[in-house]
């Protein structure tokens, strides 16, 4: 509830263009006073210092709500954002709700170690919370990106704030709305709607947040540092932006392998950080591949994502879209052929064909830069040693595909390929077991798995003469 600035923004439906609320927007003194609770309920409040089976009994029931509010939260993710309905039914919204029952899981497993130290004396380690952390996420899997933060921040005692994207605020303000009919105390979970300049930056620049974790670009996460080192020194995790290549040999299942790629391109919309867009092939299928790309990407639905026919619904705004378009005019007049799609789809909304381009090489613009859009770059190659460095050839390094039957080429290729998350013979195998999160410019620490607990704990070493 807004206390202090009493101004609001609009969120956008992308399928119409039209406007489906107005949200609060919260600022710096809007920042502050939930700071000012969150400090208070992790210094003098009991979510800390509760048993750790009380907090999952707590988190339990959490989850337990946002399974009985699927259809609510699912229609708002695709209005607010543009998703499909029937996989945010049936993937993003159970999937959040087993996340948070995964991390409740943890929450009475928090163990530090005995120590057998060198001299006289005896020592432990504790692990306790980092205290109070701002959570800044992005508009592309809102209720994923929100669970995979609050769920292992919540497992391990501390209490926080959470921003969400301006594009896509509705469902983090549902899920607020949950966690405190489960239980969660007053405090412990601050939602802050409003824009990163003003109350992300906030949150990045504030004295007294502990941690900062970050989702979202590469220019923002540095931003989060900069703010972080110029105000208290807090420790900043960063999940950033991503380029991945998604790498054909000339020994697969051509056909299972191309909708793999399609799916890798332009699954959400390509509104996905581990989108595989650096398409490369192996000259001996090329020709056979393209084919089969070209056949497939006929049958892909462009439209409203309501429809349960539909693959693919609008791009999450207007700047999204327009920058979408200026990077398929790149590629057009950036020497590479235009294969499929490269134009609008539809008179209203916010919809783009699926855009393939061929004979792509390294140095364009389309190869090099996150568009974050359902665009897919096809470039050829010769060899395992010459894909592995043109793969590596970028500033970023999140996720990457290998598609072979062959055991020493993959087991060469995933060792060989600097990034967090490799995928063999599939794509967007996610798990809530499976850490996640990059290497290079796509940032660092990890998202998911009980890695993700780590980032929410610190180490306290205790020692006593014996
Ligand atoms: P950003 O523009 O970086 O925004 C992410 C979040 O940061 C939003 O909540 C945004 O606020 C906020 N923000 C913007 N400026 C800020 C500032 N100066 N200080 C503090 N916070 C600020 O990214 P996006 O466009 O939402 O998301 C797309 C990017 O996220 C892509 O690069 C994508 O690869 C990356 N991403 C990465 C991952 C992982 S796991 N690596 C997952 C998803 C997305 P607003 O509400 O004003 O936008």
């Amino acid at each position: 509830m807004i206390e202090v600035t009493r101004k609001t923004f609009e969120t956008i439906d992308p399928r119409t263009e039209e406007v489906i609320a107005r949200i609060a927007e919260g600022e710096k003194e809007d920042v502050d006073l939930a700071v000012k609770a969150a400090r208070e309920a992790f210094d003098h409040g009991p979510w800390p210092r509760l048993p750790g089976c009380e907090r999952r009994r707590i988190m339990l029931k959490f989850a337990d709500l946002i399974d009985e509010n699927i259809e609510e939260l699912a229609v708002l993710d695709t209005i607010d954002g543009g998703k499909l309905y029937s996989l945010c039914k049936i993937i993003d919204i159970p999937a959040a709700a087993e996340t948070i029952r995964y991390y409740a899981g943890a929450a009475d497993k928090i163990h530090g170690a005995t120590l057998k130290m060198s001299r006289d004396l005896q020592a432990y380690t504790l692990h306790e919370p980092v205290g109070v952390v701002g959570h800044i996420i992005p508009w592309n899997f809102p209720s994923q990106m929100f669970v995979m933060k609050v769920g292992p921040a919540l497992a391990a005692g501390c209490t926080m704030l959470v921003k969400p994207a301006e594009q896509t605020p509705l469902s983090a303000l549902y899920y607020a709305h949950l966690a405190k009919l489960a239980g969660i105390p007053d405090g412990v979970l601050n939602v802050i709607t409003g824009y990163g300049s003003t109350a992300g930056a906030a949150i990045s620049s504030h004295m007294d947040i502990d941690k900062v974790s970050f989702t979202g670009s590469t220019e923002v996460g540095r931003l989060i540092m900069q703010g972080a080192a110029a105000s208290n020194l807090k420790s900043v995790s960063l999940e950033l932006g991503g380029k991945s290549p998604f790498i054909v040999f000339d020994d697969v299942d051509v056909d299972k392998v191309a909708d793999l790629a399609l799916q890798g391109s332009f699954y959400n919309k390509g509104e996905i950080c581990v989108a595989g867009t650096r398409i490369f092939v192996q000259e001996g299928i090329y020709d056979k591949f393209l084919n089969k790309l070209e056949e497939k990407v006929k049958r892909w639905v462009v439209g409203d994502p309501f429809n349960p026919n539909v693959h693919q619904g609008p791009q999450v705004n207007k700047q999204q879209y327009d920058k979408i378009l200026s990077y398929i005019e790149h590629g057009k007049n950036g020497g590479a052929t235009l294969f499929s799609g490269g134009k609008p789809a539809g008179q209203k909304g916010y919809y783009i064909e699926p855009t393939i381009f061929t004979d792509v090489t390294d140095d364009m613009t389309i190869a090099k830069e996150e568009i974050f859009g359902p665009v897919m770059s096809v470039l050829k190659f010769k060899t395992v040693e010459e894909v592995i460095k043109r793969a590596n050839a970028t500033k970023y390094g999140l996720a990457a595909g290998i598609m072979t039957n062959d055991l020493n080429t993959a087991n060469t290729v995933s060792r060989s390929i600097r990034a967090g998350v490799i995928w063999i013979n599939c794509y967007f195998a996610f798990d809530k077991d499976l850490p996640y999160g990059g290497y290079k410019m796509s940032g660092f620490e990890r998202d998911m798995g009980l890695e993700a607990l780590n980032k929410y704990l610190q180490v306290k070493s205790v020692a006593t003469p014996i």
